[in-house]
């Protein structure tokens, strides 16, 4: 996948695509202090929609107040950029949205309390990113960082590493995608992923405390689940329960609902995406292009507005 566009913004300019460049001795670049977000914009043909858009300006802004930085933009400045940024592109198909905080003072200090923070988003057309017919994942050796040691509710570079590492143990054993377990062994996430598993008709998910990245995708399947009449509950999930689930799947921006059929060599179900993965899928790809009339509330048209 090649990833392009015409324009991105730039602390407040929009700038040719090949002229967003940042220094070398960028504080980001050496620390991970940066903060990001993935978002996605779907095309309905009339209108592209952003999902969730405030819910993700938000948590950047929660992000930003873990690492301890001061942002010199508003929520309602980057909501801006990001819509602008868009427009800019004229895009008339589905993308992805990349907004990044960053601390951007050239200096080799640790202290970034008075550092200056960049704010870029960058935006491209972009797929699939997991197969959504299914995929094949593993339980990696790498653990999931435990909150005790780095803040994994934050969406902060740094923190990445562990998900880098965890991909990268899967693909070289020939899986598709990483699970990790949290510090006490219980199944944390996916590498850029949280977890559902469904059993006898019920659904449960990781609790915040499993470290995981409190995931925009996952409250929504929680929402959707639940208005749906399903029962969901969040509770902490053992290895061998993701072996002997009827079914498994990955939820994010970037994965969106992706069913999991086979675990460590175990075949999960029939092998096949299941009911309740499908159908939650369906919904999902209705309401994140405005189809839903409930779930209006969650897109920002950002040509008719
Ligand atoms: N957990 C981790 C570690 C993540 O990186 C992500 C998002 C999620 C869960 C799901 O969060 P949300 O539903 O809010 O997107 N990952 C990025 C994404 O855009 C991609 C990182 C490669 O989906």
């Amino acid at each position: 996948m090649k990833f392009s566009a015409n324009y991105v913004w730039l602390d407040g300019r929009v700038v040719k695509w090949e002229d967003a460049k940042i220094h070398v001795l960028t504080h980001a670049l050496h620390y991970g202090t940066s903060i990001f977000e993935g978002i996605r914009a779907y095309w309905t043909g009339k209108d592209l929609l952003i999902f969730r858009l405030d819910d993700h300006v938000d948590r950047m802004f929660r992000s930003a107040k873990i690492l301890g930085v001061k942002v010199p933009y508003t929520a309602d400045e980057v909501r801006r950029a990001i819509i602008e940024t868009l427009r800019a592109n004229s895009f008339r198909e589905d993308v992805y949205i990349r907004p990044i905080m960053f601390v951007s003072t050239p200096t080799v200090t640790l202290d970034v309390r008075m550092l200056e923070v960049s704010l870029a988003v960058i935006a491209f057309p972009f797929g699939k990113y997991l197969p959504p017919e299914g995929i094949r994942a593993a339980v990696v050796s790498w653990r999931r960082v435990s909150n005790t040691m780095l803040p994994v509710m934050a969406k902060i570079g740094g923190i990445y590493v562990n998900s880098v590492l965890a991909l990268v143990e899967a693909r070289n054993k020939g899986f598709d995608e990483a699970i990790l377990m949290d510090a006490n062994g219980y199944i944390a996430e996916g590498s850029g992923e949280n977890v559902f598993v469904v059993r006898k008709g019920k659904i449960y998910t990781p609790p915040t405390y499993a470290s995981i990245l409190e995931g925009i995708t996952r409250d929504t399947v929680i929402k959707l689940a639940t208005d749906e009449g399903m029962y969901v509950e969040e509770r902490p999930i053992a290895r061998e329960e993701i072996y002997i689930a009827d079914e498994v799947f990955l939820v994010g921006t970037a994965a969106e609902i992706t069913p999991v059929v086979e675990i460590d060599g175990r075949t999960i179900g029939n092998g096949k995406p299941g009911p309740v993965t499908k159908k939650l899928a369906e919904l999902y790809a209705k309401v994140v292009r405005g189809e839903v009339e409930k779930y209006l509330r969650w897109v920002t048209p950002v040509y008719s507005t």
